[in-house]
């Protein structure tokens, strides 16, 4: 199996945790658009053009091996603005990556939900859709945290977030009262797991999508695994990073990268 994962910086790789414990074999080649990044800044059009270009380099990368068995769009930015287009010319499956929602509203005890997201994501239609059909009997509090992205990015390259600015960035959930689960719209958040609970005490859940995408991964893959083509058992996987923009977009990352498994 060959599965691709795109985002514009190192968030895909918390995906990438969730999914390689599911599927060990599988090769990965993974795309970190750093040229573009920060996606939350573009426009829905320059955006949605740049993913079909990303997505046509995977494919042809991956092909001179063996053909994608899939992508794994590992960014909320993206796949909230772009899984349609992408789908329609991918030829092999498509998985997206979206804000835990539902998740968040099962799990809320006050009814008062989080979701923390770019800016972007926080205001598209589809995220409309999503709290409509499955949290309208929530209060939904939307933070577009503009600033969590390059500190995760700043945390994956060894320098420990600010508590400060991490809690700048949360302002308006600390204001929120009752707020008890919130939603990780962006899959860079993952990263910041510890500070981000460090920072409001008060939320008991914090849904990172992850596992979610890993399940729903598995799920559209079920007729290669039934094969038995998940890879060579007993041989290692491999894992290519890739990334877009210049080499100084690497600098510093490659004890990170190695503990995710790429050479
Ligand atoms: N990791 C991306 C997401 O899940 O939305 C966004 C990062 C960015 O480009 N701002």
């Amino acid at each position: 199996l060959t599965i691709a994962l795109l985002d514009s910086g190192v968030g895909g790789l918390s995906v990438l945790r969730a999914m390689t414990a599911a599927l060990p074999d599988a090769d990965i080649l993974y795309l970190a658009d750093f040229a573009g990044l920060p996606y939350g800044a573009k426009s829905d059009a320059e955006l949605a053009g740049r993913l079909v270009g990303l997505q046509r380099r995977l494919a042809a990368e991956a092909a001179s091996e063996a053909p994608l068995d899939a992508l794994v769009v590992a960014c909320n930015t993206a796949s909230t603005l772009a899984l349609e287009a992408l789908r329609a010319e991918a030829g092999f499956p498509v998985v997206g990556t979206v804000p835990p929602i539902k998740t968040a509203a099962e799990m809320t005890r006050s009814g008062v939900i989080g979701l923390l997201a770019t800016a972007a994501t926080v205001r598209r239609p589809y995220v409309d859709r999503l709290i409509a059909e499955h949290a309208a009997r929530c209060r939904v509090v939307r933070v577009g945290a503009a600033g969590l992205v390059p500190l995760a990015e700043a945390a994956l390259r060894g320098s420990p977030p600010d508590p400060e600015a991490v809690a700048r960035e949360l302002a308006p959930l600390a204001v929120a009262e009752g707020l008890d689960a919130v939603a990780l719209g962006c899959t860079h958040y993952p990263l910041l797991a510890g500070v981000l609970a460090a920072a409001l005490p008060g939320v008991a859940h914090w849904i990172d999508a992850a596992p979610a995408i890993a399940r729903q991964l598995c799920r559209v893959l079920a007729p290669r695994l039934a094969a038995g083509t998940d890879g060579v058992e007993g041989e290692t996987p491999r894992r290519r990073f890739l990334f877009t923009g210049p080499a100084a977009g690497i600098e510093g990352l490659a004890p990170a990268l190695a503990g995710y498994g790429f050479a």
